[in-house]
């Protein structure tokens, strides 16, 4: 079924439904009194199922969506200790090659990383919504990420940004920036993008709740409108910049660690290669040097650290009309 032409109109920016974690009642020992007394507790559980629920309920909406052949091998998983449970969604639709969700919930972190990738005939951003939960800390990544340069390509920024600006603006101001990240990071990332981190509480997640639905929707939007590019260089380009995605996202992406961790080093590798950046061995034959040879070392080996140019954006480097304005060679060393 086709993406309907008449798409809903602009998001609202309400702050709608509640996703208040759940109170959790613990019993403590006091010392003055020496006897059981029940405290209620803020428990920093969240659940991000309603988000995913959310986004495939949105995007029914709109298109059909149809199982991804990948759901049969890549469903849920537990973790080697058996005390976390891994939750895996995968969908193909029309203009959509694939739209995948991995929810991680441990006795002490929950993870959402929720990404939709559409077809290379379109140049539509990808959406991506990576957020890490623990007890004490939240690393939200909420974005559309651009497929093309939107520092130096004025027009692809116009086309599918500009008139964004005030939603991001919105979200912005309440999720302040959540300082210096691994450089090349930037150009993945538009000048909506949420990057933040904060401290465990209910009204920070609803908030959260509220950017990603609207998010979403306007992401939604964009897609529907969307028109079949018919030029084969260009969709050659647009291939190449999601395959430049993946390649970028399965050898740096930092809960790489922490997935190795939960279900050792060979299913770590099959995740992410197989099925969170699927087609980064179908799409293109480019190696990771080829996209980022800064990467390279003189003996032509992948330099393994985490990042090359170090961690930088101390600061927003996008001003209220959405111009950057970080590092300008910085941004030039990295994208060349
Ligand atoms: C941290 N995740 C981060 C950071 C970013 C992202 C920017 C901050 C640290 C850094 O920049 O090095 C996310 N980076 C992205 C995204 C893009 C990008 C979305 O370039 C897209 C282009 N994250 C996960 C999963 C886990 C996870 C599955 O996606 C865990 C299983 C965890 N992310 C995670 C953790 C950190 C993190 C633990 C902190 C790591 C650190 O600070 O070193």
């Amino acid at each position: 079924m086709e993406f309907s032409i008449g798409c809903s109109p602009s998001s609202t920016f309400s702050l709608q439904r509640s996703l208040l974690p759940p109170l959790k009642t613990v019993t403590t020992f006091t010392r003055d009194w020496g006897r059981r007394r029940s405290t209620c507790i803020q428990s920093f559980s969240v659940s991000y199922h309603k988000f995913v629920e959310f986004a495939l309920d949105e995007t029914r909406r709109h298109s059909h969506l149809n199982s991804s052949p990948l759901q049969e091998k890549f469903s849920s998983m537990n973790s080697k200790d058996g005390k976390g449970m891994l939750s895996m969604l995968s969908f193909e639709a029309t203009k959509i090659r694939l739209l995948r969700s991995l929810i991680i919930e441990t006795e002490t972190m929950q993870v959402f990383d929720f990404t939709v990738f559409p077809e290379a005939e379109y140049d539509v951003p990808i959406f991506c919504a990576n957020f890490f939960t623990s007890a004490k800390t939240n690393i939200v990544v909420l974005d559309l990420n651009p497929l093309h340069d939107i520092i130096n390509r004025h027009e692809y920024k116009d086309k599918y940004f500009k008139s964004l600006i005030p939603l991001g603006l919105k979200y912005t101001q309440l999720f302040p920036w959540g300082g210096k990240l691994t450089s090349e990071s930037i150009n993945f990332f538009s000048p909506i993008v949420i990057w933040t981190k904060f401290t465990s509480n209910p009204q920070k997640y609803d908030i959260l709740y509220s950017a990603f639905r609207d998010y979403y929707k306007v992401w939604l939007e964009l897609i529907c409108k969307s028109v079949k590019e018919t030029d084969k260089s260009q969709v050659v380009l647009n291939l190449e910049a999601q395959h430049r995605y993946l390649t970028w996202r399965v050898e740096k992406d930092p809960g790489q660690g922490v997935l190795k961790k939960l279900i050792g080093d060979t299913l770590a590798k099959d995740l992410l290669r197989k099925f969170l950046f699927n087609g980064v061995d179908e799409l293109g034959s480019k190696t990771f040097y080829d996209y980022f040879p800064h990467y390279c070392t003189q003996e032509g080996m992948l330099n393994k650290k985490g990042n090359i140019v170090g961690k930088s954006f101390e600061n927003r480097p996008w001003n209220a009309r959405g111009e950057f304005i970080g590092n300008w060679f910085l941004n030039w060393v990295l994208f060349i």
